[in-house]
């Protein structure tokens, strides 16, 4: 019965959360792109950089892109991937995220990322960093992600 509760308490949470984001974007009648599960990568005070991670869901019939990010706990934020170069795993900065009509592309460890780097302070466990994501179509959509380990994320399946 608790556990119950607790989804239900969940769904009106995030129905209201939903519901507040759509006041601040008066000039849209939805939100093109929903972010699921989003969170900042806890790692250890002593570096300067860490990552964004969440899921981009394109609830439209044309295709999107993340062009642009912006959050005022970073000096500088960019859109990263990793390639493998001589059999090393190295990032790289790219231009825009795809998120094609109707699909989902998934920022997580080991791949598509947002690097925030150069942090103005060490980040907490827990604390909600706030994050702009800024699309092809010039629209913007604000976010918060908590900070956690990387180990804790929630299981997410898609399939
Ligand atoms: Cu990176």
């Amino acid at each position: 019965m608790k556990k119950i509760l607790f989804v239900l308490a969940t769904m009106v949470l995030a129905g209201l959360a939903h519901g507040a984001n759509h006041g601040m974007h008066a000039g849209h009648d939805t939100q093109p792109i929903t972010v699921h599960a989003p969170f900042v990568r806890l790692l250890p005070p002593s570096q300067p950089n860490t990552g964004a991670f969440m899921v981009l869901e394109n609830t439209t019939a044309r295709d999107i892109a993340l062009v642009k990010v912006e959050s005022d706990v970073a000096r500088v934020v960019e859109l990263h991937t990793h390639t493998v170069v001589d059999g090393m795993m190295q990032m790289r900065e790219i231009p825009r995220i795809a998120i094609p009509a109707g699909q989902r592309t998934e920022l997580k460890p080991g791949g598509l990322h947002v690097m925030l780097i150069g942090l103005h302070q060490p980040l907490q466990e827990g604390q909600q960093v706030a994050i702009t994501l800024i699309f092809d179509d010039g629209s913007r959509q604000q976010i918060s992600a908590p900070v956690r380990h990387p180990g804790s994320e929630m299981p997410m399946r898609w399939h």
